[in-house]
Parts: C-alpha cells; sequence; structure tokens
C-alpha cells in the first residue's frame, strides 16, 4: 500500500470518574488520533501515550511530534510498503512505543477494511465476545473504595483489579475481601514497591488474588523474581515487558508467570501478538491490559483479548465506564463480556460529530 495522507486528531475526553494510581491523578484523556489514507483505503488509530511521562518516558506531546517528523517521513520514503514492514520502517526511531502503535494501528485498518478481513481473525483470535474486568483506581478512603467496587460489581463485572501503593494496601484488601469474599480480585502496583516492601507483599497470600501486578521498579527483575518464588499469589509484569526481548528475559529470570499485553506499550498490536505467541508457546498466561483509550484502541484491545493464551479477563471495560461520550459507537457490558466488532478491520466507526463535539483538533501531517 501507498501513503496518500495522515492527520493526527487530539481530542480531550473527560472521564466520567478520576482515575488516580500509584504515579497519578486523571480526570480526562488527551486521545491521540491518527487517520491515514492510503490508496486502498482509510483507516484509524490510536496512540495511547499519557499525558505526563509518569506511566512510562512517552507523553502525548512527544508520540504527535514523533508521528509526524519521524515515523510518518520514514513510510513516506519506503514508498510501497505493507503493514508487516512497519517494525522495519520504524526501528530507527527509538522508544515511543504508543507512537508507533497508533500509526500502525491505523494502516492495519486500512489494508485490512481492503481485504474485507478483521482484525481479530488476522491476529488469529478464536473468540466471538472476550472476558473482561475493571480496574479501580485508588480512593481517598477504604469505604469509599468498597462502595465504587460494590457500584461495578453491580454493573455485571465478574474481575476487579485494585491499584495500591505504600499505606492503601494491606488495610484496603481486607476490607474489600471481606465486602466480596468470593469477586476476582488482583492487584496492581505501577512499580510503587522497593525490596524493602517483600514481607509486606507477601501478606498478599492471604486474599485469593488471580495475581500481583508490577510491585517493583521496570528493570527490576531481581526482586520480582525474589517475591515470586516465596508467594503463591502469581506475578504478573506490565511495565517491564517493552518487548519481546524483555519478556524473555523476565521469563528466563523467573521474575514473573504472568504477562500483560499492552499495545501502546509494546509498540503495536503485531508486537503484542508476537509476545502473546511468545509465552503462549512456553505455557505462560497472557491478559491484555488497559491505557484507558477510545473506542478505537478499545477494539483492538478486544481483539488482541481474543488470542487463545489470553486467559485472564482484560482490562478493557464498557465505553460508559470511561466516557459519556466516546468517539465510536460504544462497547456494552454483557455477562462480565464485550463483543468482538463483527466489521472489517478494526471493526468500529469513527464519529466525526463526536470528535468535533469534543473539541478534536486536527493536524495535517502529510
Ligand atoms: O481500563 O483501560 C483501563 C485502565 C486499566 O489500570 C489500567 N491501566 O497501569 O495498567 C495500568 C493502568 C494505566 C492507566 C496505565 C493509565 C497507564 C495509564
Amino acid at each position: 500500500m501507498k501513503l496518500e495522507a495522515v492527520e493526527t486528531v487530539r481530542v480531550p475526553m473527560p472521564l466520567v470518574r478520576p482515575f488516580r494510581t500509584s504515579f497519578g491523578l486523571q480526570v480526562a484523556r488527551d486521545v491521540l488520533l491518527v487517520h491515514v489514507r492510503t490508496d486502498v483505503g482509510e483507516g484509524w488509530g490510536e496512540a495511547a501515550a499519557h499525558a505526563e511521562p509518569y506511566y512510562n518516558e512517552e507523553f502525548v506531546d512527544a508520540s504527535q511530534l514523533v508521528i509526524e517528523r519521524f515515523l510518518v517521513p520514514a513510510i513516506v520514503a519506503r514508498g510501497d510498503f505493507h503493514s508487516s514492514d512497519l517494525s522495519e520502517i520504524f526501528r530507527r526511531v527509538k522508544g515511543y512505543p504508543a507512537a508507533k502503535a497508533g500509526l500502525e494501528m491505523a494502516l492495519l485498518d486500512a489494508e485490512l477494511r481492503a481485504a474485507d478481513e478483521r482484525l481479530v481473525d488476522a491476529l488469529g483470535g478464536v473468540r466471538s465476545a472476550v472476558a473482561v474486568g475493571v480496574s479501580v483506581g485508588i480512593t481517598s478512603s477504604i469505604d469509599e473504595l468498597v462502595a465504587t467496587v460494590d457500584g461495578y460489581v453491580g454493573d455485571g463485572y465478574q474481575r476487579v483489579k485494585l491499584k495500591i501503593e505504600p499505606g492503601f494496601d494491606i488495610e484496603v484488601l481486607t476490607a474489600v475481601r471481606a465486602a466480596f469474599p468470593d469477586l476476582a480480585l488482583q492487584v496492581d502496583a505501577n512499580a510503587a514497591y522497593t525490596s524493602s516492601d517483600l514481607e509486606l507483599l507477601r501478606r498478599c497470600d492471604h486474599f485469593n488474588l488471580l495475581m500481583i501486578e508490577q510491585p517493583f521498579a521496570v528493570d527490576d527483575l531481581e526482586t520480582h523474581a525474589i517475591l515470586a518464588a516465596s508467594m503463591a499469589t502469581p506475578i504478573c509484569l506490565d511495565e517491564s515487558i517493552v518487548s519481546l526481548a524483555a519478556t524473555r528475559r523476565a521469563l528466563d529470570a523467573a521474575a514473573c508467570s504472568i504477562v500483560n499485553l499492552k499495545v501502546g506499550r509494546l509498540g503495536g498490536v503485531l508486537s503484542a501478538k508476537a509476545v502473546h505467541d511468545f509465552c503462549f508457546e512456553r505455557g505462560v498466561a497472557t491478559w491484555c491490559g488497559g491505557m484507558l483509550e477510545s473506542g478505537i484502541g478499545r477494539a483492538t484491545n478486544v481483539a488482541l483479548a481474543a488470542l487463545p493464551g489470553c486467559v485472564y479477563p482484560g482490562d478493557i471495560s464498557a465505553s460508559e465506564r470511561y466516557f459519556s461520550q466516546d468517539v465510536t459507537e460504544p462497547f456494552i457490558l454483557e455477562n462480565s463480556t464485550l463483543a468482538v466488532p463483527r466489521g472489517p478491520g478494526l471493526g468500529v466507526t469513527v464519529d466525526l460529530e463526536a470528535i468535533r463535539t469534543l473539541g478534536g483538533i486536527s493536524r495535517k501531517v502529510f
């Protein structure tokens, strides 16, 4: 295919409820979309970077510039290309996985629509609906957290992930577990602990958790391995899993037994699929993480979560959990699952009127 035009679109999307993690508070998403026109048709993608470089090094202003100044020119210089060439075309640009993911998503969408093929089928997905959960941010009190979880359970979520940080952990888990004895529960620390917290984290074994996600720093595989060897609850890595090579290192170091797949952290859905396949061959469970995406990124996440090795529910909640107005048709929760879109490409229709109403700003790149 050949690139004919590209625009980046920034859409301010207020969250229906603030989302606090150990690395910061978000009240709105600064969504970065990529719209491409090629000789075979159009496509849309989402670069799910965050406003500040607190989750990883990337942040959305930088992602937009990298798309405009480096990634798009690299594709144009190539001339004719296929979506499977993109990782090689992008290799010269170091980092910026969300920027690469957004552009790849848009081009895959265009290419697959032209072939009348669904993303889920191109990836090798095996499900028509995927099990999902909800990720619950840190609250100002335990009562507020229990009430929030109760609301989501009432909405139909059968798996809940709690964000934890030092000082918001054991007491919180004790209260939530007492209120919901049978709920599928897991925790995510976003790298907020250190090796001096090993004893405290081992106490998580009392709460029958599906997993503990990323307790320690991105590059601290050693402490993850020490914790993994000394507790029953599985350790899952998120931030540390930045590539296939990083996944191999983490598994070889026995730093985790579960891997979180995120399109915006791994540089695209094709890299996420490669990490999935590698884990699947080694018998390591995976699941699809989320970065508060709009309907465009969400459609991609749902397709990824349909892969056979994605055996835990994804952080892919219904659209209404995030936004009162999305930029595509909403994803709706049904029996704690989301349906995989039926149409070709990503399978969702972008609502240009919604983008306008939300105050989206488009910039022509090429
Ligand atoms: O439902 O999309 C969602 C949010 C899932 O908790 C979630 N994402 O650390 O995994 C994470 C976290 C996150 C939020 C990461 C914002 C980056 C930014």
